[in-house]
Order: structure tokens, then C-alpha cells, then sequence
């Protein structure tokens, strides 16, 4: 099939999901078509059936706010003619659905029949999506796609709960690539991060609010204060500089490193302990997953999709939002006894293994080919 991908191409878990995806339809054989503002951050390779369109928002000082969907639903309907594109999948109902329901629709003016597939991934739905201001937008191109898919239960039951959708929303976890995981890294440089005996606890996010950053922090200080440990924080986002602010405020100046973007995490996660997601909430919590598949232990709150990736007792721990003693504590329970950490790292790749894009890809191929039937 030909297959347009909308997403953002950003480092955010719903522009990685997109593009892992794309990769892997590409290599059974799809002809993968990107279309979004800048090549997305997980796309190196660009090849014979795997390209990628930029959409171009021309500035103009009338504009207040520079029209996107405008520019990205003319960038569909072109590319759509001009390579005889299949279906649609946009990833992140804001705006990309909405854009790509008013493509659809110009193209049938032309007598062009396109179904489209709307993955939601969590932020488009909990957190931006409900707002008043885009609610009745989001509600209707949800409807309106001819195919919606969560990345969770979890997210399904929100969607549900917070909108009045009409369509049936099929269930399709996120995944990894565990091909990419059996070699152990031969340059897992622990020693660059930490001495010998101390932990290396991570954090991986975009710093918003909802990943609640200063619980990361306190986590580890109170970790830190019992076992030798470094915490390392990778990403950028705006609560960045408070982040940075709390740690030097309780003299943790040298424990925590921030490395800010990184397009090589698993470099990062392969000597990693414990990573800790104390979100607020989270529709599934891929970075949990790309941190399990490489054996690293979890400590996470209990929200939204998170139980159905990370297993209280087996993987790590669960808690409730904001319970910055219980996962520190349940933090020491893993890391104290090394014993202890080993069989929480296998049982985290245990579970991360049965996420594998072989079980996944199948089930996004079986709703391109419902979708398809749309036409
Ligand atoms: O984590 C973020 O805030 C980024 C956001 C995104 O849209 O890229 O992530 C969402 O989608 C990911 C991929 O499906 C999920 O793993 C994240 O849990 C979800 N984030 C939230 O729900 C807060």
C-alpha cells in the first residue's frame, strides 16, 4: 500500500511511534510517505519507498498565528495525487486530524476516495484535546475519520469518557523493535556517567508540567541520601531550568547530569538502573518501554496507560501521583541488593519483549486493510 504518515517530528513519543512505524511498513514492503513540517527526529534513512514531503507554512504579517493545517491539508491533497497515495494514518488528533478531514474532503470533490486512520496518543486527548477551545474540533474529526485507534485501554476509556465519539476505537499498544535490542552494546561507557558503585537512575521526557520534574528530583534526593547514586536527565523542555534550580538548591549540583535532546537513548539506558515516570498522567508511557527493553527497572505513578507497560512487583513499582516517599523507597527496594536489581532488569525485558513491532505491526496492517475498504 501507499501510505501518507502525519505526524510531529519531534522528539515526543507520539512522532517516534509514527515514525518507527513508518520504518517497519517500509521494510515489509509499503511505500511510506511523511508529511509533516521537518524530518522527523527517528528518520535517517530516506529511500525508494520511504520519502518525506515538508510542509511549508509561508510567514505572512497579516497572520497572527501562521495558518499549518491550511498549508498541511493542501501538502496532503497534492501529495496524495501526486503519488497515488492509498491512506492516510495521522498520528496526534491535533491538528493532524482535522487537517487531514478537510483533505479527504477536497479530494472527493476531485472524485478521489481517501480513508483516514486518527492513532491517538494521549495529550490530544487528556490534556490539550478537552479544552473548551478545541473540544467540538477534536470531537468531530475523531468522528469523522474513517478508522481511530488508542495507544492504550486506558486512553480508550478517556477518549470515551471525555467526548461523545460514535466511532468503535480499537485498542493498538505502542511497541519496539527487540531485533534492535538483541546485540549488547559493546560501548556502554557506564564508566563516563558514574563510579562503580553507584546507581544510575534516568529520567527521559520533554520536561512538561505533566511529567511532574521536580518528583523526579526529590525521588533520587532522598534515594541518594542512603545509596552512592547519580541521576541523569535527558531532554529539554520548560520546566528545564527550575529543574536544574532545585538541584542546585539542594546541593545536588553534582549528582544530577542534564544531556539535554538525545537521538541515542539506548547509549544512555544500556547503563542505566531505574528510570522514574512520576507523571501526572500518561496514556501508555513508551519512554517506561524503551527503558525496559533495555533492562532497566521502573518506578513510575499509577496513572493511565503506565499499568498496562509497567508491572507493580515484577518490572518496578507503581504509586500514586505524587508520592514522592513510597517511590523512593520502593526506588531503594530495587537498587539496594544487587540480586534484587538483576531480577527486576530481566522481568523488564521480559515485559517489554512481548511489546515487539512483529505482534503490532500485523494489527495496524489489518486496519489499514478495514480502512481501505472505506474507498
Ligand atoms: O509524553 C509526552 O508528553 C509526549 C506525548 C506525544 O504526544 O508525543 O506522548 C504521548 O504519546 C506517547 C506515544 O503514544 C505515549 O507513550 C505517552 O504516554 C503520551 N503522553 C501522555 O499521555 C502525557
Amino acid at each position: 500500500m501507499k501510505i501518507a504518515i502525519v505526524c510531529y517530528p519531534t522528539f515526543g513519543g507520539s512522532g517516534v511511534v509514527a515514525t518507527e512505524l513508518g520504518i517497519a511498513l517500509a521494510e515489509r514492503g509499503h511505500e511510506v510517505h511523511f508529511i509533516t513540517y521537518k524530518q522527523p527526529v527517528r528518520l535517517e534513512l530516506l529511500g525508494n519507498n520511504i520519502h518525506f514531503h515538508e510542509v511549508h507554512v509561508p510567514e505572512y504579517p497579516l497572520f497572527h498565528y501562521q495558518p499549518y493545517e491550511l498549508a498541511l491539508s493542501s501538502k496532503l491533497v497534492d501529495t496524495v495525487k501526486l503519488y497515488g497515495i492509498d491512506l492516510l494514518h495521522v498520528h496526534y488528533a491535533i491538528p493532524h486530524a482535522y487537517a487531514g478531514y478537510m483533505a479527504k474532503k477536497m479530494l472527493q470533490e476531485e472524485g478521489i476516495f481517501i480513508p483516514m486512520i486518527t492513532t491517538l496518543h494521549g495529550t490530544d486527548i487528556t490534556l490539550v484535546g478537552k479544552h473548551p477551545f478545541y473540544k467540538p474540533a477534536v470531537n468531530f474529526s475523531i468522528n469523522k475519520s474513517d478508522v481511530v485507534t488508542s495507544v492504550s485501554d486506558a486512553l480508550k476509556k478517556s477518549t470515551l469518557d471525555i467526548f461523545d465519539i460514535e466511532k468503535e476505537i480499537e485498542v493498538i499498544p505502542n511497541f519496539i523493535d527487540t531485533s534492535k535490542y538483541s546485540l549488547e552494546y559493546t560501548d556502554c561507557q557506564r564508566s563516563l556517567m558514574a563510579q562503580d558503585d553507584e546507581r544510575i537512575i534516568t529520567h527521559i521526557s520533554n520536561f512538561r508540567k505533566v511529567k511532574r520534574i521536580p518528583d523526579v528530583i526529590k525521588i533520587f534526593n532522598k534515594v541518594q541520601k542512603e545509596i552512592p547514586a547519580k541521576l541523569i536527565m535527558v531532554g529539554e523542555g520548560p520546566e528545564k531550568e527550575y529543574a536544574e534550580q532545585l538541584c542546585d538548591d539542594l546541593g545536588l549540583k553534582e549528582k544530577v547530569l542534564f544531556l539535554g535532546n538525545s537521538t541515542e537513548i539506548d547509549r544512555i539506558l544500556c547503563f542505566s538502573d531505574l528510570f522514574l515516570l512520576p507523571s501526572e498522567s500518561e496514556s501508555f508511557g513508551l519512554a517506561a518501554l524503551e527503558a525496559m527493553i533495555n533492562k532497566v527497572a521502573v518506578i513510575s505513578s499509577d496513572v493511565g496507560g503506565i499499568p498496562e507497560v509497567n508491572k507493580s512487583g515484577i518490572s518496578g513499582f507503581l504509586s500514586k501521583v505524587g508520592d514522592v516517599d513510597e517511590m523512593a523507597s520502593n526506588a531503594l527496594k530495587i537498587l539496594r541488593e544487587e540480586a534484587v536489581l538483576e531480577k527486576f532488569k530481566e522481568n523488564a525485558f521480559k515485559i517489554a519483549s512481548k511489546f515487539d513491532i512483529v505482534h503490532i505491526l500485523p494489527l495496524y496492517e489489518e486496519v489499514y486493510e478495514k480502512a481501505y475498504k472505506y474507498r
